[in-house]
């Protein structure tokens, strides 16, 4: 009788714990707490980094004019950001994304830098690109006290186009299927952004030096898939060893 009772305040304790569940594991904690079938005897976990760059001349800064919304939309620059290439040639919002481990291996989007919020803020998409797991849910924020709009483009994913006025500061999308979607904003024509659904458990998106990390890949054999919204897609075959770093440089010309 007397560990029932002993149980009773401990679930009590589990059931009133403060209401939101424990944040999933991300990077390295989520890729070691499942180890792979696949994967090579005693771990192998490795870690997957490099950058991605772009050979071709370094496009100019595109001020983009605004004519809408001014007191809001115009009190910060807004540039064209379809292709931004660092000094170094480094490729900014290019995702980077390990095709093959299992699904089952680690939760999709573990390990990957997943950003499940959307702003729009000073009338541009924050983040340019973002990934999100398949079938999680993205919260989109209006950050301005003016009107936006939400509208997808999407063909696998039932497209949206949802008006979002400056009294809805948030409002929650869900996209089932792994598919790479364009969003933008009829309000403001020059708004875009790009959201990459995926079922992949490790996928980055490159920064403004065109770096990216994934950590606790299992080691094997498998392609590496790089996308870009205006440069397109490149695969490679990659080959991650266990224990050790793996570099990944891609470059587009
Ligand atoms: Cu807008």
């Amino acid at each position: 009788m007397k560990p029932l009772l002993l149980l009773i305040p401990a679930l009590l304790l589990i059931a009133c714990g403060g209401g939101a569940p424990p944040p999933p594991p991300a990077g390295e904690g989520a890729g070691a707490s499942g180890a792979p079938a696949g994967a090579a005897p005693g771990g192998g976990i490795s870690t997957v980094a490099g950058r991605i760059t772009f050979a071709g001349p370094r496009p100019p800064v595109e001020a983009i004019a605004i004519t809408k919304d001014l007191e809001v939309c115009g009190a910060h620059p807004v540039v064209n950001e379809e292709l931004v290439v660092g000094a170094d040639g480094g490729l900014q919002n290019a995702v980077v994304s390990i095709v093959g481990p299992p699904a089952a291996a680690t939760p999709a989007g573990a390990g990957a830098a997943i950003v499940p919020e959307l702003h729009q803020k000073g009338c541009v998409f924050r983040p340019h690109v973002s990934v999100v797991p398949a079938g999680a849910p993205v919260a989109v924020f209006n950050d301005d006290g003016v009107l936006h709009n939400i509208h997808t483009y999407s063909a696998l994913n039932k497209p949206f186009n949802r008006a979002q006025p400056r009294h809805l500061k948030r409002l929650e999308v869900r996209f089932e299927k792994a598919e790479t979607i364009r969003v933008a904003c009829d309000a403001h024509p020059w708004m875009s952004a790009w959201v990459v659904v995926t079922d992949q458990a490790h996928v980055a998106v490159s920064d403004a030096a065109g770096a990216f990390r994934l950590d606790g890949v299992p080691a094997g054999t498998y392609t590496a898939r790089v996308w870009h919204e205006k440069l397109g897609e490149k695969m490679q075959a990659i080959e991650v060893q266990a224990g050790a770093e793996t570099a990944l440089n891609v470059e587009y010309r």
